[in-house]
Order: structure tokens, then sequence, then C-alpha cells
């Protein structure tokens, strides 16, 4: 069998590790190196199920470290990148940039050296449709639309896309990129809308709904994100940009009062507050390159995906009462520390 020798990024935060688990769900011909700094957001329970497989390691580290990043080519003879990486949060980008900077830019940079260096075979750079800006009320984001980011977050990951579209056109390394809409699914940091918004229903906490929350957001469940991503991977043609979406427009009111109903929860938990600075009016995604020309189609039901996420958040109210209570960042900085 020819394996396939990958480094992942940021593999214990949401995506990442939806995806790793994925993927080694069904694929032994793939070997992972998981490089994660395990920041606030980054959680190795989210791995349990990928936990002790020949095919899967671990590494704590950061994708800014040059020399741990070339020794990790070095070592797993890297052929492959999938960067997941990153400050992901736009209010925390809003409450201090730098870090959005270091670790989204340079650190994107510093995997585009050690790539270009051990001569990869794709690098896949996971963005967001972040990048474009905002839409008024009419239109869909293509793969056209100029790159017109707002907040700290969305600059930074419209640079790291910049500098990776570079390295394909300087030294023709295969670089693909896929910008993906909102996502939502079991494991998300609740610090984004949808996780928040449950669990502050389920403990009859008010819901903070920034301006009017009429904001339009288009969602994807966060698995049919992962095989879109697995598709452009094996797929994707280098150079090329591919968007993710799955035509799923809601406002943030309606997406807060539904988890409302399904929880059984009245509105009067509804806390209209201060808007975000800069807030990105409506996002909406054209994915008509990746359908048409990769044959990807979400698979999910946009009701029956809400209802498995709200049920997990249910089952699971450990992982997430440990990760406000900051148990498992303290376990980590003991773990590692000790070293
Ligand atoms: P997340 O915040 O849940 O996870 C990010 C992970 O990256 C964490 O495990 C963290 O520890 C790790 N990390 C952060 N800095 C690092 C560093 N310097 N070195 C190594 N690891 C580091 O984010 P997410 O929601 O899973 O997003 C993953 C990727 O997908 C990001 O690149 C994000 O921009 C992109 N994206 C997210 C969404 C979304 O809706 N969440 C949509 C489109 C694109
Ligand atoms: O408490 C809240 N109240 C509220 O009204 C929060 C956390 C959010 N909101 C609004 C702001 C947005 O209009 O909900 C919407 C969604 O907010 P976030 O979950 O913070 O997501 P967003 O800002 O849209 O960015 C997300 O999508 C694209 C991810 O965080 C990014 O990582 C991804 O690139």
């Amino acid at each position: 069998m020819t394996t396939k020798n990958i480094l992942v990024t940021g593999g214990a935060g949401f995506i990442g590790s939806n995806f790793i688990n994925y993927i080694l769900s069904r694929r032994d011909d793939y070997v992972i190196v998981n490089l994660d700094k395990l920041t606030y957001a980054g959680n190795l329970e989210n791995l349990k199920p990928s936990e002790g497989k020949k095919n899967y390691h671990f590494v704590k580290g950061d994708i800014t470290n040059n020399e741990l990043v070339d020794y990790l080519f070095k070592k797993h003879s890297i052929k492959y990148v999938i960067n997941f990486a990153a400050e992901s949060h736009v209010d925390r980008s809003i409450l201090g940039s730098e870090i959005f900077y270091k670790t989204n830019v340079l650190g994107t940079a510093i995997l585009l050296e050690a790539a270009r260096r051990y001569e990869v075979e794709k690098f896949l750079q996971i963005s967001t449709d972040e990048v474009y800006g905002s839409l008024g009320s009419t239109g869909l984001f293509t793969e056209l639309t100029p790159i017109s980011p707002n907040s700290p977050y969305s600059s930074s990951k419209a640079a790291a896309d910049l500098a990776a579209l570079s390295f394909y056109h300087t030294y023709g390394l295969p670089v693909v990129v896929t910008r993906c809409s909102n996502n939502y699914g079991p494991l998300q940091f609740p610090e984004k809308l949808i996780p928040l918004m449950i669990i502050n229903a389920i403990g009859n906490k008010k819901l903070p709904v920034y301006g009017d929350g009429l904001n339009v957001r288009d969602w994807i469940y966060v698995i049919d994100h992962n095989k879109a991503a697995e598709l452009v991977f094996d797929k994707g043609l280098p150079g090329e940009v591919y968007n993710i979406g799955a035509s799923r427009e809601m406002t943030n009111i309606e997406i807060i009062k539904l988890i409302l109903s399904k929880l059984g929860k009245g509105e009067e938990l509804i806390h209209y507050v201060k808007d975000r600075p800069g807030h990105d009016r409506r996002y909406a995604i054209d994915s008509s390159k990746i359908r048409n020309q990769l044959g990807w189609l979400p698979e999910f039901k946009f009701e029956d995906a809400m209802n498995n996420t709200i049920n997990w958040y249910l089952a699971n109210r450990i992982w997430w009462e440990r990760i406000i209570s900051g148990v498992y960042q303290k376990y980590y900085n003991e773990q590692y520390n000790n070293r």
C-alpha cells in the first residue's frame, strides 16, 4: 500500500479534529502528523477516536517554530500539508490582532517555505469566505470576487491565502486554497455563535445578539466541509481556489430562535447587545465551481445536522463545562511543562 505522509496543522481544534477523526475512520493509506499548539481552542479530547492508531501522531508545537517544522518534515518524510492551524475568532482579533498575524500569516509562510524545501506534492490552505468582505442583500461570493477583508482575523487569513497562491505562481508549489462559509457541528469551541447560544440556553443564561441580529451567515455542517476539503486535497488543481458552502443562509436571530425552540426555552433569554465593530453584514457562497468541477455536494440537511449538533452539546456537557472552567488548559500546561 502506498501511503501519504501528511502534516495536518491545527488538528486539535474544531474543524481539524473532525477532519482527522473522519479521515482516519476510513483511510489507512494516510499517515497523519498533527501539529497543534494547544491554544485555548485546541483540545486533545476531540481526538479520542484517532488516538492509538498506527497512522496517527500528535506533536504539541507551534507552526511559527521554524526548527520544529523543519524537523517534522524530515522525520516524517512529509510530502503533503493541510493547514487548519489559525487563530479563528473574529471577536478576539478585534481585542488584539498580533497573535492573528503571527500564527495565520507568519505561520503559513513558515509552512510554505518548508513545503518548498521538501518538495511537497500538495499544500491545502484552509481558508474562509470572510476574505471576500461583506455582501449587500443580494449576490454571492465567487472565486473571482475581489479579496476585501474587514477584520484583523479575515485580513490575516487573506494574507495567508495570497502567500500560498504566490508560492504556486513563483515556485510552482502545488498549492490549493479552500474558502468555506460558517461551520457548525460537534466539538466547536463555545465562543462561536451556535455552540455559545446552545450552552447559554441550556443554562438559562442570556443570549447576546450583536446589533439588530439581522446579519446573515451561510451555514455548513462541519462534515460536509471536511468531505469537500478531502476532495480538493485529492483532486483540486494546483493554483486554484475552491469556495465551499451549503447555500443555507440564515440571519443570526433566526438561528437563535431555532435553538431556543429546539431546547424548549423562551425568547425572554434573547438579549440585544452592542454591535461587533466592523461587523460584516452578509456572507453567501457560490460553490458551483467545486460542485461542477469536482462533483462535490453537501450531504447533510440543515435541520438534521442542527439536531445532531444540539443533541451532541446536550450529551457532552462535561466536555464544554471543562472547557469553560479551564480544566483542559490547566492539564495540558502541566503535562507539557513537565516534559
Ligand atoms: P479552532 O480555533 O477551533 O482551532 C484552531 C486550532 O489551531 C486549535 O487546535 C489551536 O490550538 C491550533 N493553533 C492555533 N495557533 C496555532 C499555532 N501557532 N501552531 C499550531 N497550532 C495552532 O478553529 P476552527 O474553527 O477549527 O478553524 C480551523 C480552520 O478553518 C482555520 O484556519 C479557520 O480560519 C478556518 N475556517 C473556519 C471556519 C469556521 O466556521 N469555524 C470557516 C471557514 C474556515
Ligand atoms: O455572541 C455572539 N453574538 C452574535 O450575535 C457571537 C459569538 C456572534 N454573534 C454574531 C456575529 C456574526 O454575525 O453571529 C455571527 C457569527 O459569529 P461567529 O460565530 O463569531 O462567526 P463569524 O464572525 O461569522 O466567523 C466565523 O465564520 C468564518 C468563524 O469564527 C471564522 O473562523 C470563519 O472563518
